[in-house]
């Protein structure tokens, strides 16, 4: 796996003899606390060979690096983002309305709440932003839809969901004008 700005966790080496590629999906998470909920997502890619990087990327901690992991992904080859997050999990969501790429979210439970606060959190992305919410600590059903989108792949697509995403900002925008006037 790659590991965009740290070094590595628990991700074992490519087989021997498999050719370097670049990562089709980025598993992220929250916190290095989350790490042993979302490691199932990257075995799975391993699995099925799937090349994969696995990094923090924190919503609240570290917003600016969020903002440049989303936007750059598609840029840099990711076609799914596998998000975990837990308690106000902002991640996922931010991550959707920043790319359009097909984003997982992964709703890791916390100290309270068993892990309800985070599913909510997920789930409940208003109309325009999708997040495929898995269950509750489901990183392996995470990795698994990950590897059907792959095999699904048609790539226009992506620009289209593009400018659908522009489109959405053009009428908030829209509104925000509106509401000045007021
Ligand atoms: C979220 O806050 C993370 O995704 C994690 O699940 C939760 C707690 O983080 P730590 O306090 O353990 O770093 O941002």
């Amino acid at each position: 796996a790659h590991l965009p700005g740290g070094a590595a966790p628990a991700a074992p080496p490519p087989p021997a003899g498999k050719p370097h590629s670049a990562p089709l999906v980025g598993v992220i998470m929250g916190s290095d606390s989350d790490l042993p909920v979302m490691l199932p997502a990257a075995r799975i890619l391993d699995r099925f060979g799937v090349p994969y990087e696995l990094t923090i990327v924190s919503a609240h901690r570290t917003p600016d690096r969020l903002v440049e992991y989303a936007r750059s992904a598609a840029a840099r080859g990711l076609r799914v983002v596998v998000a975990g997050a837990g308690g106000a999990a902002h991640l996922p969501g931010m991550v959707a309305a920043m790319t359009a790429l097909p984003v997982i979210g992964v709703p890791v439970k916390g100290s309270s709440l068993d892990g309800v606060d985070s599913l909510h959190s997920i789930v409940q992305m208003p109309r325009g932003i999708p997040v495929a919410t898995v269950a509750i600590n489901n990183a392996t059903n995470a990795g698994l839809l990950a590897v059907r989108i792959l095999s699904a792949g048609i790539p226009h697509l992506i620009q289209d969901m593009e400018d659908y995403l522009k489109s959405l900002e053009t009428e908030v925008m829209g509104k925000v004008a509106k509401m000045e006037e007021v």
